[in-house]
């Protein structure tokens, strides 16, 4: 697919970031250092974070599960060598701050870029289209670094229903977090802006760790991820809160409902001892996740404090009410207390860095596209600040193989992947690459 370069002359009251200019992404063979300073500014707390509004119905409890699922490993029949070599190739350039890019699974192979300042918009057979998607730019609080509108999640059976979600910090609300429910227009490339409703609210304390992505998993529910709502160490205890919806990944059932209803099958259906909503625990800073496309199993780059940054797993079989360790831990480290810390019970990540590789994790797919067979069944991601990009793979034991495969230098927003399941890398300036392999 060959895509025209494309400048969008567009100004912004605020620049997101304080990084410099992008550098090229060309593949290197030594590690550069990293120059770039945290994009969040921690602010103080002002208020206690609470949830709105409640579920419209809470289903009949059943016994929840909340064990810790065991990890199985899920070798493929035909492993390529790891690890692979990977290039980015420069695409369009939308010019604006962009952190998401997805499809929406209806044949149609169009791209979807979500621009923080509110818009979202269509690349289609290479070209990006004059007129957004949608536009509710008069509603998104984009003045934050980590504020705006953050993604998007097209439901499943699109191309019958036309309805598709949004995850962005209001105005409204100064700064709190809003999904909300978007239908198309009679024109398949505008959505109608008028037809938003809002499905939850959550109050935010602090302009950053908003999360922000949204996205169904297989089993046709939304998952949200939530960050512990800022500031610096989750002073308010949010991630280890099971009641609070902040550092969570929640579930939601949002199929045909007005808000939403609680999955039957969630690990806390009935609220006394969690939130129903809550599906994971512990997380700080859930920015970007993905399931493996092909086997279902669950990815979460959860953006570390100061020290380090990690991926968590969780296996297609989970149950949920898994505890990813955030504020006892950071990566597979003591952080609160700083020593001797209670470790049992949280389920460590897969693979952690320090803070000499990079400052904030940008969570990524694992490859299933057709084009590069030699990516098959990695998972890639990357570093915002430094640009580094790795990758994961188990092993046919099911050990966990990682490699530095690229220091691209740019400052990855997000990663994205198209209805081939191709996979593309943004620069938060506006620049979307496409992941080569060989
Ligand atoms: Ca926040
Ligand atoms: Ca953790």
């Amino acid at each position: 697919m060959i895509f025209l370069r494309f400048l969008v002359f567009l100004t912004f009251p605020l620049l997101l970031v304080a990084c410099g200019v992008s550098q090229p992404a060309t593949p290197v063979q030594t590690e550069s250092q990293s120059t770039a300073t945290p994009a969040a500014t921690p602010e103080p707390p002002t208020s206690t974070p609470t949830s709105s509004p409640t579920p419209s119905a809470s289903p009949t409890p059943t016994v929840a599960a909340t064990d810790t699922p065991t990890t199985t490993p899920t070798p493929e029949p035909t492993l390529p060598p790891f690890p692979p070599t990977i290039s980015l190739e420069p695409q369009l350039n939308l010019s604006t701050p962009i952190v998401y890019l997805t499809h929406a699974n209806d044949g149609s192979n169009r791209i979807f870029v979500v621009e923080t300042a509110g818009r979202v918009r269509i690349i289609s057979a290479g070209e990006l289209l004059p007129t957004p998607f949608l536009d509710i730019s008069n509603l998104v609080e984009s003045g934050g670094s980590e504020q705006g509108l953050l993604s998007m999640a097209f439901a499943p059976g699109y191309d019958e229903s036309g309805v598709f979600y949004v995850n962005y910090t209001s105005r409204a609300g100064d700064g709190d977090t809003v999904i909300a429910r978007y239908h198309v227009s009679d024109d398949p490339n505008i959505a109608d802006p008028d037809s938003g409703q809002i499905v939850l609210t959550i109050d935010q304390p602090a302009r950053n760790h908003n999360g922000g992505q949204i996205q169904f998993g297989p089993d046709g529910y939304l998952y949200v991820g939530t960050g512990d709502g800022g500031s610096a160490g989750d002073p308010w205890d949010n991630a280890e809160n099971r009641y609070a919806l902040l550092g969570k990944m929640l579930r939601l059932d949002v199929k045909g409902r007005e808000t939403y209803d609680i999955p039957i099958e969630n690990p806390f259906p009935d609220g006394e001892s969690a939130a129903p909503e809550v599906w994971a625990y512990g997380l700080r800073n859930p920015w970007r996740f993905s399931f493996d496309r092909a086997t279902g199993d669950l990815y979460i780059g959860d953006v570390g404090q100061g020290s380090w940054e990690e991926v968590d797993f969780q296996s297609a079989a989970s149950r949920g009410g898994e505890d990813y360790g955030w504020n006892t831990m950071e990566g597979a480290h003591c952080y609160q207390p700083a020593q001797n810390c209670e470790t049992s019970g949280s389920v460590p990540p897969i693979f952690d860095y320090d803070h000499s590789q990079g400052c904030s994790i940008t969570g990524g797919y694992v490859y299933r596209g057709a084009d590069f067979p030699a990516l098959a069944g990695t998972y890639l991601f990357g570093d915002y600040c430094s640009g580094r990009i790795w990758g994961l793979r188990q092993d046919a034991s099911g050990n966990w193989q990682s490699a530095l495969l690229l220091a691209s230098g740019i400052n990855i927003s997000s990663f994205g992947e198209d209805e081939a399941g191709e996979l593309y890398v943004l620069d938060l300036q506006g620049q979307i690459y496409r992941v080569i392999g060989q």
